[in-house]
């Protein structure tokens, strides 16, 4: 093996030697750079006789041309690494199965409301829609709340700093009953000329709001409330449509009713409607499940009807309350707190 074979060896050994594009630079400059040893050699045939300088010459070229093509290939192998490399690092797995999307589901207590609209849809009632933020008047006055009444005062509502057209702050609805006062007035206006006038059956199912919070209070809670007036619609009317209400949503004929005496400033007489299971888990106790009574004549008379003319009776129950009665649920709290190992046991 003469000297240029070494040379060639040896920059062949550096070149394999380097592992990344710019460790090869650096190789390849100690070779064919300006003060390389391939240029080296072509530089030290100026020393020779002429006669050896062709043949030397040959020889260094070929050299040099077996030098470069090592570097192109090194330069080739280490570029196939690397986009190995960066193959294998972002390699996508097709095989793998897909992350599935949660099914989702309605909440225990929007699944209450929708059977209690149902129940009550197939009975004829409508289903009234409106704002939570209300004005004083459909919160209170029109409902027979006196100017100072305590359900007014700041303790039982929230308020929002922005006044309504008589100078009175919006409040966020304490119950569902002003969705009740607007249906029945658009009902009065639009039923005028119509004597004797449709009856209004409407339930009015929605968040309301109170300052109140602990075990069994929430400060936003669901109600709905209902009201069926005509002209001759009685106690003995609510009794039925409440204990058909109570066999079909519990799904059971083995209970009783009963009514107390109470009061509500809307209504005229007022009574808590307690029910007492014979069986199943709840069986024996009586539970107060609502409040009911006769429309107040001063609240007709805010619809815009003759107290004379529309008679009829109202309730409320809430329904986080029939929720969780129905299903077992014996904390409030679990209905708000959003964990989804409580709310996938109801879908
Ligand atoms: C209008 C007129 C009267 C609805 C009524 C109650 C009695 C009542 C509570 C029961 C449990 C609310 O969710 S709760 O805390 N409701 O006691 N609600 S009578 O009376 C009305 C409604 C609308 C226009």
């Amino acid at each position: 093996m003469n000297d240029l074979d070494l040379l060639v060896q040896a920059a062949e050994a550096d070149f394999a030697a380097a592992t990344g594009a710019a460790a090869l630079e650096d190789a390849k400059a100690r070779y064919l750079g300006k003060a390389g040893r391939v240029t080296e050699q072509l530089k030290a045939m100026a020393a020779l006789p002429h006669e050896q300088k062709k043949t030397r010459g040959a020889e260094i070229n070929q050299a040099k041309a077996r030098i470069e093509s090592a570097l192109q290939a090194r330069r080739e192998a280490l570029a196939a690494a690397e986009l190995e490399a960066q193959l294998r690092a972002e390699a996508l797995d097709v095989t793998l199965p897909g992350r599935r999307r949660g099914n989702g589901g309605l909440h225990p207590v929007s699944r209450t409301i929708e059977r209690i609209e149902a129940i009550f849809g197939s009975m004829g009632f409508d289903v009234a829609d409106g704002p939570e933020i209300e004005t004083d008047w459909m919160s209170f006055t029109a409902l027979n709340n006196p100017e100072n009444h305590p359900a007014r005062s700041m303790q039982d509502t929230f308020y929002v700093e922005l006044k309504d057209a008589e100078g009175r702050w919006l409040n966020l609805r304490p119950h569902t009953s002003p969705m009740q006062v607007r249906y029945a007035r658009a009902h009065a206006a639009k039923y005028a000329n119509l004597d004797p006038m449709p009856e209004i059956r409407v339930i009015a199912p929605g968040r309301v709001y109170r300052v109140d919070s602990d075990a069994t209070h929430s400060p936003m809670f669901h109600q709905i409330e209902g009201l069926w007036l005509g002209e001759n619609v009685s106690f003995k009317d609510l009794k039925v449509v409440f204990a058909d209400f109570i066999g079909r949503f519990f799904e059971t004929d083995d209970f009783d009713v009963r009514f107390r005496p109470s009061y509500f400033p809307f209504t005229e007489p007022s009574a808590e409607i307690d029910i007492r299971f014979g069986s199943g888990p709840l069986a024996g106790k009586w539970l107060e499940v609502a409040g009911s009574g006769q429309v107040h004549p001063n609240v007709v008379r805010n619809f815009g009807l003759d107290p004379e003319k529309n008679i009829g009776f109202a309730f409320g129950i809430g329904a986080d309350r029939f929720a969780m009665l129905r299903y077992g649920i014996d904390d409030l709290r679990l209905m708000f707190d959003g964990d989804l190992r409580f709310l996938s046991q109801f879908n």
